[in-house]
């Protein structure tokens, strides 16, 4: 696993330095370069929304095209005690809070979840490790939630907390995290999703719940959601770079 991790980060930081530094990472190191290369990420966000369109849906597929297994990656399984307790209970008693800069915070139970509207799609998932895979993903959209919680005019951003710790054995915990700005995280297929190809989802896809976003890469849906919150910046929040991966040097944006 451990192994696994540092594989991924030495593929997926050698092709981000390959694509804005010709391979130099050093550069990186340098405070100039680092507002470059953040510069470089929002002309690229503008950029895909220019030609995209700022509601554009990513490809819709027909099933035929849905892999028989769907790849799973990162964590497959939390594996706290807590957790643990969750899943033996079907997750019955599992919540997902919603808070930050919201005027109305919210505790959503799966139950209270799955009552609400829900969107089907056949989406493709891509992964900066190299591989895609099709799937068909249930969810509640995320807006629905984001509207009942009514975020505040000065939010920006949608943070997600999981229950899984990426630290090694031994280390302070560091659980995955992400964050999306408004604009991804009221896209119409941006789900809370609780079903793959019509299943409830299962442990190694995130269960009970996870973010599909669909015109984003594979990093910025976080699986083992259990809290959301409504930000206007992140700097102060872990890493400061809005996401676990990217605070080990991913972008933060993640769009395809
Ligand atoms: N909580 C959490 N979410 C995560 C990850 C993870 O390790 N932990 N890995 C990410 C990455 S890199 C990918 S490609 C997808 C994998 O989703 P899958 O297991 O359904 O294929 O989940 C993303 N969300
Ligand atoms: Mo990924």
């Amino acid at each position: 696993m451990a192994d696994n991790r540092r594989r991924f980060l030495a593929r997926a930081g050698a092709s981000a330095a390959t694509l804005f530094l010709g391979g130099c990472t050093s550069l990186s190191e340098q405070p100039w370069v680092v507002n470059l290369l953040s510069e470089v990420e929002i002309l690229t966000r503008h950029a895909q929304r220019l030609f995209a369109g700022e509601h554009a849906l990513a490809p819709e597929f027909p099933k035929k095209d849905i892999a028989s297994v769907f790849r799973a990656n990162g964590t497959l399984n939390p594996d706290t005690p807590d957790y643990n307790a969750h899943a033996a209970n079907g997750f019955r008693d599992w919540r997902i809070k919603v808070g930050g800069l919201v005027e109305h915070p919210l505790s959503i139970s799966m139950a209270a979840l799955r009552a609400m509207p829900s969107r089907t799609q056949i989406t493709r998932h891509d992964c900066v490790e190299g591989w895609s895979c099709i799937g068909q993903w249930t969810g509640t959209p995320l807006s629905l939630v984001l509207a009942a919680a009514r975020p505040t005019a000065a939010a920006r951003y949608v943070m997600f907390f999981c229950a899984d710790n990426m630290a090694q054995d031994g280390d302070p915990p560091q659980f995955y995290y992400e964050s999306l700005d408004l604009l991804e995280a009221t896209h119409p297929q941006t789900l809370l999703a609780y079903e793959l190809n019509g299943q409830t989802l299962p442990i190694e896809y995130g269960a009970p719940v996870r973010l599909r976003a669909e015109r984003q890469l594979g990093y910025k849906m976080p699986k083992y959601i259990k809290r959301i919150e409504v930000v206007d910046e992140f700097k102060t929040i872990n890493g400061g770079r809005g996401g676990y991966w990217e605070d080990q040097g991913y972008n933060w944006w993640g769009g395809i």
